[in-house]
Parts: structure tokens; sequence; C-alpha cells
């Protein structure tokens, strides 16, 4: 009898998260490293490729990155062809890169709202497309799209990117509805409000945003992208291979909290 705990190993399993040179991504590649997975990043800079490379050197995983755009889809073709060449079929995706742009709507231009949609839901569109046909060759993947509080609620100021993540939320259902008889399984991973470099403007101490994430979350506090490596094993593993079309929020209870009173 197979022990539960090697339901979670990711052991042989080739990984690729996108913008994974930091942040988010970068701390979900390295629980999918200590679970097993051989990573593969992309970012857009070749700076932040190589910065990438070297802090997961530091943390002991040897990762490959490359450069790349996700709304390339050329280039997101070519790369995913090179992976195969050079490191082998990508088992698990996650879809984690992704911009945001702080605008009043009524200010914002269309090209601005267009570039989140595209960067944040066309991506994740482009990268899937591209590895779902090897996982189906392979007999089955995991696929895992960054989600977000957004891919719920509305707020000021975030309206081209809660139209990029709610329309991730379905895209995730649609890729589960799709391709699920092929045993592919995607799910959403929807983080609350985390520490990161997209949060920081947000977050300094005494920004009223600061205390009002506070006072919305039950767990009260910011959640930090450690947060995110249980689940995101999880959803990678064949832990999940009953999961399918779900997004597993991680926020601290945000979504299930009226707020604390004033
Ligand atoms: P981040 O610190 O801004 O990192 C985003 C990463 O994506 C960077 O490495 C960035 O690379 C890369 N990227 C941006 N545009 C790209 C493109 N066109 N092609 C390839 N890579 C690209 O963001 P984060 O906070 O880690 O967020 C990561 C994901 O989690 C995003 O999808 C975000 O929406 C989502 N999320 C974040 C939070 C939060 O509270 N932080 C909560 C929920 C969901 P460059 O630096 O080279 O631009
Ligand atoms: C914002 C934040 C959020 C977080 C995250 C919440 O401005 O409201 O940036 O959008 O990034 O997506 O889950």
């Amino acid at each position: 009898m197979s022990n539960l705990m090697d339901k979670f190993s990711l052991n042989g399993k080739v990984a690729l998260v996108t913008g994974a040179s930091y942040g988010i991504g970068f701390s979900i590649a390295e629980a999918l490293a200590e679970a097993g997975a051989t990573i593969v990043f992309n970012d857009v800079k070749e700076e932040f490729v190589q910065k990438g490379i070297a802090a997961y050197k530091e943390a002991g995983i040897e990762a490959r990155g490359y450069v790349c755009d996700v709304t390339d889809e050329p280039g997101i073709q070519e790369m995913v062809k090179k992976i195969e060449e050079e490191v082998g079929v990508v088992d698990i995706v996650v879809n984690n890169a992704g911009i945001i742009k702080r605008i009043p709507m009524i200010e914002m231009s269309a090209a601005d709202f267009r570039q989140v949609i595209d960067i944040d839901l066309t991506g994740p569109f482009i990268v899937s497309k591209a590895v779902i046909p090897s996982m189906i060759k392979k007999g089955g993947g995991k696929i895992i799209n960054i989600c977000s509080m957004m891919s719920e609620l509305g707020r000021e100021t975030v309206s081209s990117y809660a139209a990029a993540k709610g329309g991730l939320k379905m895209l995730t259902k649609n890729i589960a509805s799709e391709y699920g008889s092929f045993n592919i399984q995607c799910n959403g991973l929807g983080p609350g409000y985390i520490e990161t470099p997209q949060t920081a403007p947000i977050r300094v101490d005494g920004h009223p945003f600061n205390d009002f994430i506070i006072a919305k979350t039950p767990a009260a506090r910011w959640g930090t992208p450690e947060d995110l490596k249980g689940p995101a094993v999880f959803l990678a593993s064949e832990a999940s291979d009953f999961v399918n079309g779900h997004v597993l929020y991680v926020d601290g209870g945000i979504l299930a909290y009226i707020g604390k009173q004033p």
C-alpha cells in the first residue's frame, strides 16, 4: 500500500513557473523543487532571468531560465519546444506572470487596460495552449493559474486587473472542462494580499490600505509567499488528481469575513 505522503511527491516532474525570478512565482517554484520537481521559469528580461537563476542556485535549486514574454505566442511555443528538448515535457505549469495597473477606470487608457488583460489573461491562455498537446501525449498534466481576490471582488482602481483575474477563473474552469478527460487538472490558486514587490506601494506602514487589509483579514496579517507553498504542492501533485476547475483561495479568510468593526 502506497504511503499517503507519496501522493505529494513531484519526483521526476518538470515544472514551468512563468514570471518566477522573484515574488510569488519564485516561492512556488521553491516549493515544487522541494517536493522533487525540476524547475524551469521565464521572465521578460535577461537581467531578471540571470538574477533568478542565481537566487535559485543560492536556494540549492538548479533552475533553468528562459527570456520570454508570456504574450508572445511564437516565443512561448519556441520556449516550450526548447524545454522539451533540453529538460523534458512540462508536467506542471504555473501561470504566475502578471502585472497590475492601479488607475481609476475612467482615467485608464484602453491601451493600459489591454496590456493588463494581455499579460494576466491572454498570457495564461498562450502558455496553457503551448503545453497541453504534450501533456495529452504524456497522459496528463497539471495547470495552476494564479488568480486573486479580484477573481471574486472588485475595488477602486483595479478594473483591468479584476477583469483579467475574473476571466482567468473562468479560463481555469474551461480548461478543466475541455481537457479533464485527458487527465489534465486545471485549478486556480487565489492568493489574498501577499507581501511582494507588486503590493509594496499599498503596504507601507500607516498606508490606509495596509490598515484596511489587516482589518479585513481574520488572520490580521498580510500573507507571505511562504503561505502559498503547501497549497501549490497540493495542486501540482497527484494528491489533487480529482480536483479540477477549482480555485483554492489562500487568503487568511478575507473572502469569508465582513471585516473587523472599526
Ligand atoms: P511581482 O512581484 O510583480 O512579479 C511578477 C512577475 O511576473 C515578475 O517576475 C515579472 O517580471 C513577471 N512578468 C510580468 N510581466 C510578464 C510577461 N509579460 N512575461 C513574463 N513574465 C512577466 O508579482 P507577484 O506579487 O509575485 O504576483 C505574481 C502573481 O500573483 C501575479 O499573477 C499576481 O497577479 C498574482 N497575485 C499577487 C498577489 C499579491 O498580493 N502579491 C495576490 C494575488 C495574486 P519582470 O519583473 O521582469 O516584469
Ligand atoms: C490590489 C492588490 C491586489 C493583490 C491581489 C489580491 O491593488 O488590490 O494588488 O490586487 O495584488 O491580487 O488577491
